[in-house]
């Protein structure tokens, strides 16, 4: 053996561990002024240099720039960051919930708000959304009741999907909201079927799809790519790069290049946005959706954001990562950054924040209140043991019936 042809394996690290100092000026970041805006139904050859940087609006002042601004109008504006604030408020709730033993999980998605928010207000409430655990910003665009969304995580007798599911992995059929998946990235595949269908029968909808980035190492990830690719299904394909997938940093499923970038070998259009910009989320989203509704097909989008809290109220991220990696990135917080954006066009004030804080926090804990009076899971009243049987086959098949009966004797 010569050391000229020696392989060598090589196992990819986290930048930070516990115990740096995070510095992201490795990074590079491209000002909104370096991407180009082509026509939606533009040739993906085009727009390669889309999936290696990075589209932003909103610069280091948080001034909206660049052929990416959406120009939305300030209601809207204000709209999306009430979402966003009500959006971690509730999630705050929640996570105190779970600690003190009221529900039995949680997830949270400090940092990320400004994705599911953003994305959702680009897209048509009859949109198909396959959602992951951490985009629960999309049921608040559309509205869903928070009371609703409580009973679900509490598994009580108002959970509309009868105590089966853990708590974030919502389902709201009436809300075009697809039931979130435990198993990792098949929402991928599910939402490129209902496109080809919708397209097939020739409706107007698309669909659109979340997955972590380290779920996107999932085989079914690259099923749904290829039949995306090959039918021209009018469907988004996001995937959310947050960093860190539990304890495994991005890099062990990026492969040293951008997660947008395999959108290409697909010839996808494959677009990397900075997610915890507003406006950038908005305008990629708007940009894909009408590509989509125009026959354009798919469209293959990098979310590039930062997962800021816990993985889960399962995990503590002090084990695997440096402390306040959060205050050390570069793309900041996405309500701070809106907000300052409203505030420097004198559309805001720092007592208009405040005040909208104090009137979520009061619904959310008047919400909280109405959802326990439905029970809880630690004191019942609970979805009898014999109604798992129910909902799942149109005619229950016999082995299952058996089963049941067994039960009730
Ligand atoms: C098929 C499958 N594999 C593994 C898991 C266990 N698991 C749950 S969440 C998670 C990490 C997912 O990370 P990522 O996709 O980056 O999304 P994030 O949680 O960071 O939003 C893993 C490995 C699972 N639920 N399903």
């Amino acid at each position: 053996m010569t050391d000229q042809y020696q392989s060598k394996l090589v196992i990819p690290e986290a930048p930070f561990r516990p115990g740096d100092k995070p510095d992201y000026s490795f990074m590079s970041l491209p000002s909104p002024n370096e991407s180009i805006k082509p026509d939606c139904m533009a040739d993906p050859a085009e727009m390669k240099d889309l999936a290696y940087g990075m589209v932003r609006v909103l610069d280091d002042d948080q001034h909206a720039q660049g052929a990416w601004d959406p120009q939305l109008s300030i209601e809207k504006l204000q709209a999306a960051l009430e979402y966003m604030v009500k959006t971690r408020i509730y999630d705050d709730r929640m996570f105190r919930m779970q600690r003190q033993g009221k529900l039995s999980f949680y997830i949270k998605c400090l940092g990320e708000e400004a994705i599911a928010v953003g994305q959702a207000m680009a897209l048509q409430f009859g949109d198909m959304l396959f959602s992951t655990y951490r985009q629960q910003g999309l049921l608040f665009v559309r509205d869903r009741g928070l009371v609703d969304m409580m009973c679900s995580c509490l598994s009580n007798s108002k959970d509309n999907q009868k105590g089966r599911q853990l708590p974030t992995l919502y389902s709201w059929k009436e809300g075009n909201y697809f039931s979130v998946s435990g198993n990792l990235a098949t929402q991928f595949s599910q939402a490129v079927g209902w496109a080809m269908a919708s397209a097939y029968k020739g409706e107007d909808h698309i669909a659109s799809a979340w997955v972590g980035e380290g779920s996107s190492a999932e085989a079914d990830v690259y099923h749904a790519l290829l039949f995306s690719a090959a039918y021209r299904a009018p469907v988004l394909l996001n995937v959310v790069n947050n960093q860190w997938a539990i304890s495994t940093p991005q890099n062990m499923a990026s492969g040293g290049t951008t997660f947008a970038a395999r959108g290409l070998g697909f010839n996808l259009p494959s677009i990397r946005v900075d997610g915890n910009d507003l406006l950038a989320v908005y305008a990629v989203t708007e940009w894909a959706a009408k590509r989509a509704r125009s026959g354009g097909g798919p469209t293959f989008i990098e979310l590039f954001t930062y997962r800021a809290e816990a993985h889960s109220s399962s995990d503590d991220p002090n084990a695997y990562r440096a402390k306040d990696e959060w205050q050390s990135w570069p793309l900041g917080d996405p309500v701070e950054r809106l907000k300052i954006h409203l505030i420097e066009r004198q559309q805001w004030s720092e007592e208009q924040q405040e005040e909208l804080e104090a009137n979520l926090t009061k619904k959310i804990s008047q919400a909280w209140k109405e959802a326990e009076s439905f029970g809880t899971l630690e004191d019942g009243p609970h979805w009898p043991l014999e109604s798992m049987f129910d909902d799942v086959f149109k005619d229950i098949p016999p082995h299952l019936r058996r089963q049941r009966r067994k039960l009730e004797m």
